[in-house]
């Protein structure tokens, strides 16, 4: 399976790691780690973009907005200011997709006028204008499943059966997607882990991963250091290493084409051997 991302094609017969830019000063893991002088510096942000490809990512993820419970709402400006010339600046130095994890559909636009090649929406392009603005750049979308809104999503997650309720929405926003102009295989699947999951609903979704996108769709995932993780042995956030490494290769070995992760060379490495032993 191919996926072209603009002047880039992405192989997905082996995984690709997809790593983490956070250009944002609350994000859980890394926030504000590219700032200096109160503002976003963009050396910083281009060192951790040669960091990434450097170490095995073919894909880099910039948000700039934090979705964890209780982050600061982002305003537009403020989420371009904070995309944009980042997407800018790496698109001119590194050849390497760049990912743009936004639900704002003129963040979308001129990302991909800067140089983006993906459009990664946590929202999966429910806002108003983002199905038509992501139609319009021609790119690769990714769909995410959230169970309610950043803020009160951990209140009190609810299924019947989580993996089907959550296929159904990702089918449900596929059609979406096809209906505005976006080619069916542009269109990526995920399932959202800890985004109004509980544990149980996390691990069930891992379980039965390979349900949860028809065999032809591209599937992405990410459970780099999240707090299921913290929960489920204990750990505080720079130690989930270990936690991060055995679930990216679980997700690999059960259908995953995209893992994203803020540990990118341990990642690439664990893959590489997965690929090589398989
Ligand atoms: C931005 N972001 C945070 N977690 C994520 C996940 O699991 N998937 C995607 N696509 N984006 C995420």
């Amino acid at each position: 399976m191919k996926l072209n991302c603009g002047k880039h094609t992405l192989d997905l017969s082996r995984p690709q790691v997809m790593g983490i830019l956070n250009t944002t000063p609350d994000s859980f893991s890394d926030g504000g780690s590219y700032y200096a002088d109160g503002g976003l510096d963009l050396d910083l942000v281009l060192h951790r973009a040669e960091q990434i490809c450097r170490e095995g990512g073919t894909i880099v993820d910039i948000g700039g907005e934090s979705t964890r419970p209780g982050a600061a709402v982002v305003t537009e400006q403020q989420e371009l200011d904070r995309v944009v010339p980042a997407v800018e600046a790496i698109h001119q130095r590194f050849d390497v997709v760049i990912s743009v994890d936004t639900s704002t559909p003129s963040v979308m636009r001129e990302s991909a006028a800067a140089g983006a090649g993906i459009i990664n929406d946590v929202r999966a392009l429910t806002r108003d204008g983002a199905l038509e603005a992501a139609a319009a750049t021609g790119l690769p979308v990714c769909v995410m499943h959230m169970q309610g809104e950043p803020g009160s999503m951990q209140a009190n997650p609810d299924y019947r059966d989580v993996v089907r309720e959550v296929r159904a929405y990702l089918d449900e926003r596929l059609a979406a997607c096809v209906a505005a102009g976006i080619a069916r295989e542009k269109v990526i699947y995920d399932p959202g882990f800890g985004f109004g999951k509980n544990d149980q609903h996390n691990l069930e979704l891992l379980r039965r991963l390979p349900e949860l996108a028809p065999p032809d769709q591209p599937l992405l995932v990410g459970l780099s250091r999240k707090s299921m993780i913290g929960r489920l042995l204990d750990r505080a956030v720079d130690e989930r290493l270990a936690g991060s490494l055995a679930l990216a290769m679980l997700s690999a070995q059960r259908g995953a084409h995209i893992i994203r992760v803020h540990d990118v060379a341990a990642t690439a490495d664990v893959l590489k051997l997965l690929q090589l032993a398989s």
